[in-house]
């Protein structure tokens, strides 16, 4: 690639990098949405840090032009300072993997979203799965009422980390955990979002095929979009390349941050395990909206939002956010949070500009709130006080749907 441009700042701490290459294609850029505004992105990793954060970046990229913004550090013991090439893991955005493989099996006719999610797994007695209303479907937009196992996991912060970091899950073991309690909802009746649902998702490809996720993952997705900084390694418990180290706050906040970037991160595996950056990230969800993993037909499934929120302003499709910003424009992607790492990924419905954010914290949730505010900065273009402010006012606009009894940030 020949770049055309190149633009370094310093804005206090934070590195400011704009690139443009020789446009390969004309007219990649998308017209209708202001230019991305790198100084608010600036602004709201300041803040991040100011809120207990180690680092941030964020990483924009629309056509032949990409948008670096990298502050504090990726490792606060060596001091290494934070860079948007850096990996991470990406924790729930994992769902977003997991439904493409799923939907790419609906296309084969393999697997038929309105079936009972019994029919594919395998069969344990008493079944699988408690209520055979539970459609594939259910799995895939969070409406199977399947209770999150991870709420009573995660009650206690880092002693439940520390009692699962090195541990080795099957997929059976954790959806024991789960249908060892009442359903929250009838199957269908309501959204409620769960941790078990893309556990399930899990089950259903390995037993389908015979194959596993991690194999699907390479083959139909990584490979084909030459994701060379993505991978699933479960139950690897270690990041290779360069990536940014995570930082879990203990609940006495009173407490140093614990270092929890190493763990097999078994008790999420198919809802959570996935390792990548941002580059590679846009260009997923780029690739995903633009229809170049999904027939038509599937892709139009997975975008049909239902909203989740009373405001209308977040909706969830099939293993995918939708976010209707300060600008009125909505973008798909997903969240994240795993210990020591928030992510926000996202893009337009054409797939034109994406954007993915990271803070190498967990179980902070204003860090959390304040992050998700590069999402107006990358695609309405706010000034930063405004995107701070927004950030301020709009806790719940920003905090996921979870589970009520439990704080999970
Ligand atoms: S939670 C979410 C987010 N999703 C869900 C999933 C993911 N992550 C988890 O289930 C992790 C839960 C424990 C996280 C831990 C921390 O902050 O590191 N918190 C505690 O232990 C609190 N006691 C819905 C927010 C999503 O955005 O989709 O990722």
């Amino acid at each position: 690639m020949r770049i055309k441009e190149v633009s370094v700042a310093l804005v206090g701490s934070t590195l400011v990098v704009t690139l443009a290459a020789s446009p390969a294609l004309a007219g990649t850029t998308t017209p209708s949405l202001p230019a991305p505004d790198v100084a608010a992105v600036a602004a709201v990793h300041r803040t991040a840090l100011s809120q207990g954060a180690p680092g941030a970046l964020t990483r924009i990229d629309e056509g032949p032009r990409s948008y670096h913004v990298a502050t504090g550090e990726a490792d606060t013991a060596a001091h290494t300072p934070m860079d948007t090439g850096r990996r991470f893991r990406v924790g729930s955005v994992s769902k977003t993997f997991t439904t493409v493989v799923l939907l790419q099996l609906v296309a084969e006719g393999k697997v038929d979203l309105d079936a009972p999610a019994n029919r594919y797994l395998p069969e344990p007695l008493p079944e699988p799965l408690p209520d055979e209303r539970i459609t594939v479907r259910h799995l895939l937009s969070h409406r199977s009422g399947l209770y999150d196992y991870t709420n009573d996991m995660f009650y206690n912060t880092v002693p439940g980390f520390e009692a699962v970091r090195n541990k080795v899950f099957s997929y059976q073991e954790l959806l024991d955990l789960s249908t060892a309690k009442p359903l929250n909802n009838a199957p269908g009746a309501a959204y409620s979002y769960s941790n078990t649902n893309f556990v399930a998702l899990g089950a259903i490809i390995e037993q389908v095929t015979g194959t596993p996720v991690a194999t699907h993952y390479g083959q139909r997705i990584f490979t084909p979009l030459r994701l060379k900084n993505t991978s699933y390694v479960h139950p690897r418990t270690t990041l290779s390349g360069t990536y940014a180290r995570g930082y879990l706050r203990q609940d006495d906040t009173t407490l140093p941050l614990v270092d929890s970037t190493e763990q097999t991160v078994s008790w999420a595996q198919s809802a959570g395990a996935v390792i990548s950056n941002a580059k590679d990230l846009n260009r997923f969800f780029s690739a995903l909206l633009s229809g170049k993993l999904l027939p038509e037909e599937q892709l139009r499934e997975m975008t049909t939002m239902v909203p989740v929120t009373a405001d209308g302003r977040q909706s969830y499709g099939l293993g995918l956010r939708g976010r209707t910003l300060s600008c009125g424009t909505t973008v798909y992607g997903h969240t994240g949070t795993v210990q020591g790492y928030y992510t926000y990924a996202f893009t337009t419905r054409d797939g034109r500009r994406s954007m993915a954010s990271l803070a190498n914290t967990s179980n902070n949730g204003t860090v959390n709130t304040t992050l998700g505010a590069t999402l107006d900065a990358s695609f309405c273009g706010t000034d930063p006080a405004a995107a701070v402010r927004r950030a301020a006012a709009s806790t719940q606009r920003f905090t996921e749907d979870i589970a009520p009894q439990i704080a999970r940030d």
